[in-house]
């Protein structure tokens, strides 16, 4: 069911133009066995991929969601930010989900760039907030997104852009290395260990970071349709798995491989003494204020 946008055309250039491209780095895994790249800094030319998309009018439509507090605390950073470093030059529309459309800030968007702000409701338990939002970007990808967008990436709205996220980090179905655990052992891996939860699984490839992941947009209904089953069936059978919405995701992409992985680069963790890898931050963890995010 994996849909590839012009399979040959992708294929002729990373075997051609681009893996010529590709300085070999050292330290860090530039590949996975099943020869998807993992996207570093210095590894890739991004004026080729910028060109690529102008010239296929590639478009992006970029999910967030902002319920609660998580609005005031964390919305205009989100976009603002994205304004100024996310898939510039190609046409964004961002799909603002939050319970409170009026309180939603007024951002100047630059030419080509949209906001739809939509209502959703605020599920009382946070942990239904992160998992619901499986079902509400299936059902604006079915009823808008498809039509307008070939590309679809989905946000944490709790990060704040620092660098380039450009078109390098387009791919027909992409995952990101959790910053916490790309270096650590298969064996450390938070992946849901019961039985009894959809999510379940004994051993996988990566541990992905939920925060961000994106394709095109039959791949990512694809995915959340999947995560949102198997949401549905654990609160059928009593249980949750153990991070929520982010142990479906290991589960699907343990069975569906991603086609591009984007290197932790790509959502750091500040607080992280280990900064040897990153060579650039282009996303990094805004900062959580539990006792009063959490709360109520
Ligand atoms: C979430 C947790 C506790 C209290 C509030 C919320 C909350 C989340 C909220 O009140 N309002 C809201 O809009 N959210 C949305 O859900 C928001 O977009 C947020 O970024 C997202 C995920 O919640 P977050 O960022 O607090 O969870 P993290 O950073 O611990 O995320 C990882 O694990 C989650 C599952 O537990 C998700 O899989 C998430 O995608 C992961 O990054
Ligand atoms: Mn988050």
């Amino acid at each position: 069911l994996r849909v590839s946008w012009h399979e040959n055309k992708t294929q002729l250039s990373v075997s051609g133009s681009v893996r010529a491209q590709l300085k070999r780095r050292p330290l860090v895994q530039t590949f996975t066995s099943w020869k998807a790249p993992v996207i570093w800094e210095g590894m890739f030319d991004f004026n080729l991929f910028d060109q690529r998309h102008a010239e296929e009018n590639s478009s992006v439509a970029l999910t967030v969601f902002a319920v609660g507090r998580y609005l005031d605390a964390y919305l205009k950073t989100f976009l603002t930010s994205a304004e100024q470093h996310f898939m510039l030059g190609l046409p964004v529309t961002y799909y603002v989900f939050t319970d409170s459309p009026e309180k939603v800030p007024n951002i100047t968007l630059a030419s080509q760039r949209n906001i739809k702000v939509i209502q959703v409701q605020k599920h009382a338990r946070w942990q239904d907030i992160s998992m619901m939002r499986m079902r509400t970007i299936s059902e604006i990808i079915e009823s808008e997104i498809r039509h307008k967008f070939r590309y679809v990436f989905c946000f944490d709205v709790d990060q704040e852009f620092k660098g380039r996220f450009g078109s390098e980090a387009l791919g027909d179905s992409v995952a990101l290395l959790h910053a916490h655990y790309y270096k650590l052992p298969k064996a450390q891996f938070t992946y849901d260990r019961n039985p009894k939860s959809k999510a379940f699984m004994e051993t996988g490839d990566f541990y992905y970071h939920a925060a961000i992941f994106g394709g095109l947009w039959q791949n990512v209904k694809h995915l959340v349709d999947a995560c949102y089953l198997g949401i549905i069936e654990d609160k059928l059978n009593n249980v949750e798995a153990l991070w929520h919405d982010e142990s479906h995701l290991n589960k699907y992409f343990w069975i569906h491989k991603p086609s591009k992985l984007l290197s932790p680069e790509y959502c750091w963790d500040q607080s992280i003494s280990d900064k040897r890898d990153i060579l650039v931050t282009r996303l990094v963890w805004a900062p959580k204020h539990y006792d009063t995010l959490r709360s109520g």
